[in-house]
């Protein structure tokens, strides 16, 4: 029996307890089959977190447009079925993309365990190359590292093959292929861990929301819709979880929530990651937890490639805060690249004659960039516009690894549902001045503050040409 047959809307439901049972009664279908039944995921939205109903508790994470794989528990060893697979992300609303991923989407679903978990994983080939996976940042037996060629052959496509490995240390992973990993991991494969603290944990506190995302990043040319695979540095989409704004779902607390989010880099470059409006603290990194005498407080933290992240820290100002890379680059999408710069360059009587030569000819931001963000342009079917995104004051320009933390006094605890935009109380906004505007007093030769200079006295100077070439 073929998985596609098999594919269902899992979760379909939004609802956590409606996630849950349908997990559980999954598990009890197939309990007697070698294989846990693999679980797909059919939407790109932010899932709720899979309360754990076997094993040891936790409290669980939230994947930004994303979700966590269900398992079942086999004679104490808890499974996990993986498949490797083609997929169709919904990269935006109006923009899809064809990847590789897990189980029906990229990235593939976060794995949560506990610390002490004896894991056993099952991992399914249905790509058209062979494929393996390494658990990024586990202790774990060598054998069982993925790397195909030094620690296993790659798996051939068709195939299943099984890591099993004790979680030994709490903490945030992620997994991707070790098999022609500039394709495999240019087309999306890659997913996230956490590993729960088995008990109370020194440097592990309790959160109230614990939110998980990958920073990935793309190279799809307008119009098309398969990443190139080529391409070292030059991607023009910025992703997280394979989404860009603003198809990025929002971080939705309740104020006076501690609140952790974790991130990990599988670019191939750093990128500069910023919460607006709030401090936080950096309290892990790949090797597991900071010591807490190494925290300081941040409102950027710069996130290298193959590292992982979590910052925490207190959310108690309302508000809709921006949540972004600081690369401006990062902040737009495919549009924004290999353009000339044409601010201040007057096109007025060229534009016609252009548009003989080049029917299609657009003059691009004469003025800047942000008329990109407003403007009706036509563009290519299956693209997402440069800059985009509508808040209550007007296009936002945004695009690429941008969100926002919104943090509001009446967010239940363990609603995760987008409360809308930010109400602000009257008198809290930027306005304009509409009063009296005084010439600035700018510095005149012969003024006070810039004093002319005096003549001074004058110097001869005589120039004396090289001797001895008279017959030049
Ligand atoms: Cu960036």
């Amino acid at each position: 029996m073929s998985i596609n047959n098999e594919r269902r809307r899992f979760f379909a439901g939004a609802a956590a307890a409606t996630a849950t049972a349908v997990a559980a009664s999954a598990v009890s279908r197939v309990a007697m089959a070698a294989l846990p039944e693999p679980v797909l995921q059919a939407k790109p939205d932010t899932m709720p977190p899979l309360v754990p109903n076997t094993g040891r508790p936790y409290k669980p994470v939230v994947t930004l447009n994303g979700w966590t794989l269900p398992w079942r528990m086999n004679a104490g060893v808890k499974e996990f079925h993986l498949v490797a697979e083609p997929v169709v992300r919904e990269m935006t609303p109006g923009f899809k993309a064809n990847m590789w991923g897990y189980n029906g989407q990229s990235p593939g679903p976060t794995i949560e365990v506990v610390e002490g978990d004896r894991v056993r994983i099952f991992v399914t080939n249905k790509l058209p190359e062979h494929t393996s996976i390494h658990w990024h940042g586990q202790r774990l037996p060598n054998g069982m590292d993925g790397v195909s060629g030094l620690t296993q052959p790659a798996i051939p496509v068709g195939k299943t093959f099984v890591y099993e490995f004790v979680a030994r240390r709490p903490g945030t992973f992620m997994y991707h292929p070790h098999a022609d990993e500039m394709t495999q991991m240019a087309m999306g494969m890659m997913g996230f861990w956490i590993t729960h603290p088995k008990a109370k944990h020194p440097l592990i506190d309790e959160v109230d929301r614990d939110f998980v995302f990958l920073l990935n990043a793309y190279d799809i040319d307008p119009g098309s819709m398969t990443p190139k695979i080529m391409t070292m540095l030059d991607f023009n989409l910025w992703s997280w979880n394979s989404r860009i704004f603003p198809g990025i779902d929002t971080l939705n607390v309740r104020k006076g929530d501690k609140v952790r989010i974790r991130m990990g880099n599988l670019t191939m470059t750093n990128h500069p990651i910023h919460l607006h409006g709030h401090e936080f603290l950096v309290t892990g990194t790949d090797g597991g937890p900071t010591p807490k005498s190494t925290r300081w407080y941040e409102v950027t933290t710069d996130i290298a490639v193959g590292q992982m992240r979590q910052i925490e820290f207190l959310a108690d100002e309302e508000g809709d805060w921006a949540f972004h890379c600081h690369k401006s680059h990062h902040t737009m999408n495919a549009m924004g690249h290999d353009v000339p710069t044409m601010i201040g360059v007057d096109h007025r009587g060229l534009i016609k004659k252009l548009q003989k030569a080049v029917p299609d000819y657009m003059v691009m931001g004469e003025r800047g960039m942000a008329d990109m963000g407003a403007m009706e342009m036509e563009i290519p079917e299956n693209t997402a516009p440069m800059m985009t995104g509508t808040g209550p004051f007007g296009p936002v320009e945004m695009g690429g690894m941008f969100s926002m933390l919104k943090v509001r006094t009446n967010q239940k605890a363990g609603d995760y549902k987008d409360p809308g935009w930010y109400k602000h109380p009257a008198g809290t906004v930027a306005y304009e001045w509409t009063g009296a505007l005084p010439d600035p007093a700018r510095p005149r030769p012969g003024s006070k503050a810039m004093p002319a200079a005096t003549a001074g006295p004058v110097t001869e100077v005589q120039i004396r040409k090289p001797s001895g070439h008279a017959g030049h």
